[in-house]
C-alpha cells in the first residue's frame, strides 16, 4: 500500500491517525500542497481529483476520501474496531462523522479558502479554480463558532463524541476542532467539556503524528 499524506493539511491527518490508531505502518510519499504538487501531472496521473489524502491499495485500487480509506482499513484490520461494532455504534459514528464534516470541516474551509489572499483563485479544492466569493468566509467562522458551542454542549455528559469508546469520529471532530486554529477558533475554558475531550484526544500518541 502507499499513502499520499500532506504534512500540513487536515484530511490527510485525519487518516494518517487512523492508521496509526490502527497500529499499521503504511509506505507513504508526501504531496506538498504549499507547492502545489497535488496539481502535478504525476499525481494526476494518481488521483486526476487532486486532493490528499489517497490510499493505493495492494490489488492496485486507488482510494480517495477518508471515510472510503477508513471503511477499506477497517475491513483489511477489524482491530481496534474504530467504525462501530453493533448496528447503534455503526450509525452514530457515520452521523457524527457526517455531521463534523459539513458543519466544522465545511465551514472551516469555506472561511479559510475564501479569506485567505494565498487561496485567491483555490477557493475550493480539486483541479478547477474558483475565485473567492468574501461573504463565504464570515459565514464559515460563524457556522464553525456555532458548532464548537453544539459540540461543547453534546460532550457535556460524555468522554467520546459517537460511542462509549474513541472513534472515527473522534478523529474527524479532533483533527478539524484544532485545524480551526487557522481561523483563529481556538479551544480554551470558555468551552470546558469541548477541552476536556480535546485534551484527552491530543494525549493518544496518533494525535501527535
Ligand atoms: N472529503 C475529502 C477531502 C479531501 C481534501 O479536500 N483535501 C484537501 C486537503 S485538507 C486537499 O487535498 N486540497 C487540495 C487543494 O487545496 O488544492 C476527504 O475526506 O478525504
Amino acid at each position: 500500500m502507499i499513502f499520499y499524506d500532506c504534512a500540513t493539511a487536515p484530511s490527510p491527518r485525519r487518516a494518517r491517525m487512523f492508521i496509526a490508531e490502527k497500529g499499521l505502518s503504511v509506505e507513504t510519499r508526501e504531496v506538498s500542497l504549499a507547492k502545489g504538487e497535488q496539481l502535478s501531472p504525476e499525481f494526476l496521473a494518481i488521483h486526476p481529483g487532486a486532493t490528499v489524502p489517497v490510499l493505493a491499495t495492494e490489488s492496485g485500487l486507488i482510494l480517495s476520501e477518508n471515510i472510503a480509506i477508513a471503511t477499506y482499513l477497517e475491513e483489511m484490520h477489524p482491530e481496534p474496531p474504530l467504525l462501530g461494532t453493533t448496528a447503534e455504534e455503526k450509525a452514530l459514528i457515520q452521523m457524527w462523522n457526517a455531521r463534523i464534516e459539513h458543519q466544522l470541516g465545511l465551514a472551516i474551509a469555506e472561511a479559510l479558502r475564501n479569506g485567505n489572499p494565498h487561496m485567491k483563485g483555490r477557493a475550493l479544492p480539486g483541479p478547477d479554480n474558483f475565485e473567492q466569493i468574501p461573504a463565504l468566509a464570515k459565514r464559515g467562522l460563524e457556522r464553525a463558532t456555532l458548532f464548537f458551542d453544539r459540540l461543547d454542549a453534546h460532550l457535556a455528559d460524555r468522554d467520546y463524541i459517537a460511542a462509549d469508546g474513541f472513534s472515527f469520529a473522534d478523529i474527524t471532530g479532533f483533527v478539524f476542532v484544532d485545524f480551526a486554529r487557522v481561523i483563529k477558533l481556538r479551544v480554551d475554558d470558555t468551552r470546558p467539556d469541548l477541552k476536556r475531550w480535546y485534551d484527552r484526544i491530543a494525549a493518544r500518541p496518533s494525535a501527535s503524528l
